[in-house]
């Protein structure tokens, strides 16, 4: 049963042990963050913040901040399970006779809920400000003590292409300025930077429709952090994930969409051409991403639930939050890259490597220099692009034990042969790159080299101890009384 919006999770949280109410006054400003930060890393629960200071509305973060929260979200009991949903749908084939096509009914009609329904109206509009109103009434976070100011950090940022009229819906932070101000973090490579873009050349729209959700049910909030290709509806995936079409309103002020169960909606305008300091925030690569010059977002009317709950999250030195997020994309989107490589056995993100600094693949090698293949393929691959420091191992190795790809990679290389360095596009967040958006990335080819690859030495075997040894020192173990 899809959750009908973010209270029936909070519900589900709850009911599940995985929810603390916190009903003592805490501040937005630094202490919320410490509190999170603690939780996330003793495996705790999420936090309901009741009676934030300075504010009447409560925050919920680390909703989705260990694998059994991301599992209560998706309503799985292994995000694996999403994954395997993937594959049947890519391996499907036409039916073959009448039996064949009975067969496919149930998955058509699934496929229908996929698609997201226009609704005249629903609970994000129970409120409607158009000209009084103010985000310091929301309990936005000051996340770290450097940062610029309040950042919205879990926002759904939805735009609209130019070319082609097609909705995105992205997670973009959005430091608070003033009261109706806000800015825009869209990274360049990101769709809603490729729409203002549109727009900057077409020159005539002066200003872009801009429509914030915040809150909403858990697969159509996650929807926003996944590296979907350019116009595939965000909204059309969170159906496929809650088995149920996402209900769309529109917005009061801007010819946008949005979900009705959303808990609090920001419609507005990003002014082309219009940009402003933002940052510096402190970021999920654990340190503080400078601050840089982004489009601003101007807000035209906020509507919202009665009460409305503020969703949040921090990120910073790992893991945070944001590395469950992660993680379960990993998982769910492992079937679409094999799709593309079906060499690919295995894919890990680990926590230390924030995403982009470092991806672990074991492939089935068939062929000299597969695994460089691999490389570039994955560096030519959605957001995989930003990888800075990819290892291919061979498919015997276990890419969920970095422990192990470490001890036999470092073994297989000879740096100078097996290193592979390119220049393109890397993170915006990268803080290391010779410049901002642009520098190199590492590629090591940890296989099993081969005489075809020019490697004409034997090879060595990983040391094993025998079954027969093994089971008789299993017995001899307890004799010597160890
Ligand atoms: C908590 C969180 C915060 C994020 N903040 C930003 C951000 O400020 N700017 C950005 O470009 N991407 C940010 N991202 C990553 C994007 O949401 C992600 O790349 C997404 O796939 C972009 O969607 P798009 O391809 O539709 O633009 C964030 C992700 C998470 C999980
Ligand atoms: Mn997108």
């Amino acid at each position: 049963m899809a959750y009908n919006d973010l209270r029936e999770f909070i519900k589900a949280l709850e009911k599940n042990g995985e929810l603390k109410r916190i009903t003592i006054p805490v501040d937005p400003k630094l202490e919320i963050t410490e509190f999170a930060d603690r939780a996330v890393k003793q495996g705790g629960p999420a936090l309901l913040f009741e009676n934030p200071k300075g504010s009447k509305f409560p925050v919920l973060i680390n909703a989705f901040a260990s694998m059994k929260k991301m599992q209560i979200a998706l309503e799985v009991d292994n995000v694996q399970l999403i994954a395997d949903r993937i594959s049947e749908y890519l391996q499907m084939q036409m039916p073959q006779g009448l039996l064949g096509k009975l067969r496919m009914l149930p998955k058509l009609a699934e496929m229908g809920s996929f698609f997201p329904k226009m609704v005249d109206s629903g609970p994000c509009k129970e409120v409607i400000l158009k000209d009084k109103f103010s985000l310091y009434d929301f309990p936005v976070l000051t996340c770290w003590p450097d940062d610029g100011g309040p950042f919205i950090t879990l926002p759904m940022v939805f735009t609209r292409n130019p070319d082609t009229g097609k909705r995105n819906c992205g997670m973009y932070r959005m430091q608070v300025y003033d009261e109706r101000t806000t800015g825009m973090h869209w990274q360049t490579h990101k769709q809603g930077a490729e729409h203002y873009r549109r727009r900057l050349k077409e020159g005539k729209d002066a200003r872009m429709p801009v429509a914030v959700a915040i809150g909403s049910d858990p697969p159509t909030m996650y929807s926003a952090i996944l590296p979907l290709p350019p116009d595939l509806d965000e909204m059309m995936i969170a159906g496929f994930l809650r088995g149920k079409p996402v209900e769309m309103v529109k917005c009061e002020t801007c010819d946008l969409e949005v979900p009705a169960n959303s808990e609090i909606v920001l419609e507005g305008y990003v002014e082309i051409g219009e940009t402003r300091r933002e940052g510096p925030f402190g970021d999920h690569t654990g340190f503080y991403s400078l601050d840089d010059d982004y489009p601003v977002f101007h807000i035209t009317c906020i509507t919202h639930r009665k009460n409305p709950i503020y969703a949040t999250t921090i990120v910073g030195p790992p893991p945070m939050e944001d590395f469950y997020m992660g993680k379960a994309i990993e998982r769910i989107f492992l079937p679409l890259m094999r799709m593309q490589l079906p060499e690919v056995r295995d894919i890990c993100m680990p926590a230390e490597g924030i995403f982009h600094n470092l991806l672990l693949v074991s492939i089935r090698k068939s062929y000299p220099l597969h695994a460089r293949k691999v490389m570039h393929a994955i560096w030519g691959l959605g957001q995989a692009m930003f990888s800075k420091c990819i290892v291919v191992v061979d498919e015997d190795v276990n890419v969920q034990d970095v422990s192990e790809v470490a001890w036999k990679a470092l073994n297989n290389i000879d740096p100078e042969r097996d290193i592979q360095f390119v220049m393109g596009p890397v993170d915006s967040l990268d803080h290391a790159s010779r410049m901002p958006n642009l520098g190199s990335k590492m590629g090591i080819d940890a296989t099993r080299k081969w005489p075809s690859e020019g490697f004409t030495r034997p090879w060595p075997e990983v040391i094993r101890m025998s079954p027969e040894v093994k089971s008789r020192v299993d017995q001899l173990w307890k004799q010597a009384g160890l």
